[in-house]
């Protein structure tokens, strides 16, 4: 197997046996993003794909998301970071009713390695908590992650929820279940403030960025 394949093939099979090397070695080539964004989300995407054809089971769908922690964690180090932290605060958080924080925690480091200030709520995190968090914390932006179909819907609540909390502040939104269009009929009309969708963490990165100058 090729070294693409095989850093693939960890994330599929859960497994973390001569990972570390491989990925020594695809830093000879690619950067760190690339190495996420390429061979090891096709691994996910792999996993995915099993899991709904019923060929993996929750447990071991656990095991490649511990791959794909691993790997982000060995990474992170390796990307390029601004030494400032200023160029403003959000907030993230996985929506009530969801546990998948693999790609907002990768929100997190892409934002925190370029100048803002990230306050992680982790995961499940209902409207009311998210409210008091945003009085507390005063951030620029709300940042929230969903991978499930109905964690689209929970995100509609959620901007209802903040709406009714005078709050206004722009929202960005990310994750599987969601889409730009789901984002501008759905979620939009139930908000005061902007709401933008975000198809990866970079582009997360970018809106940010046009957000904040
Ligand atoms: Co789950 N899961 N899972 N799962 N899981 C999905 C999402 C699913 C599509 C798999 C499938 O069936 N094909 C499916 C959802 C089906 C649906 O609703 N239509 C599913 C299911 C069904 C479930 C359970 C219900 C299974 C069960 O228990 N029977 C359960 C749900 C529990 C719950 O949430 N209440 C469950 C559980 C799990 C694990 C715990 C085992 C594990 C998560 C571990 C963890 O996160 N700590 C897991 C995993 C790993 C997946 C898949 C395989 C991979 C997700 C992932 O980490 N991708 C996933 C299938 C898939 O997505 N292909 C699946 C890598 C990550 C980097 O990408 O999160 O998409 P992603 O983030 C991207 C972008 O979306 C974007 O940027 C990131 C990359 O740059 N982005 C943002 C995300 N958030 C953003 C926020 C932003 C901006 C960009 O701004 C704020």
């Amino acid at each position: 197997l090729s070294l693409e394949e095989r850093l693939a093939r960890y994330v599929v099979e859960g497994s973390k046996d001569g990972l570390i090397e491989d990925l020594a070695a695809a830093l000879q080539k690619y950067a760190p993003l690339d190495i996420i964004n390429g061979p090891l989300m096709a691994g996910m995407d792999e996993v995915g794909r099993l899991f709904n054809d019923n060929q993996l089971i929750v447990a071991e769908v656990l095991q490649s998301a511990e791959v794909m922690k691993a790997s982000v964690a060995f990474l992170e180090p390796h990307m390029d970071k601004e030494d400032t932290n200023t160029k403003g605060k959000i907030m993230l958080a996985t929506v009530k009713g969801d546990v998948h924080d693999i790609g907002k925690n990768l929100v997190e480091i892409i934002l925190s390695n370029n100048g803002y200030q990230v306050v992680n709520l982790g995961i499940k995190v209902p409207p009311e908590v998210l409210i008091e968090a945003t009085r507390r914390e005063k951030p620029d932006m709300i940042g929230l992650s969903g991978l499930l179909v109905k964690s689209a819907q929970q995100m509609v609540i959620t901007a209802q929820d903040l709406k009714e909390a005078n709050i206004d502040l722009p929202i960005m939104v990310g994750g599987a279940a969601l889409t730009r269009k789901f984002t501008e009929t759905r979620i939009s009309p139930e908000y005061d403030g902007v709401v933008l969708y975000a198809k990866d963490a970079m582009n997360g990165l970018e809106l940010a960025n046009r957000l904040m100058n």
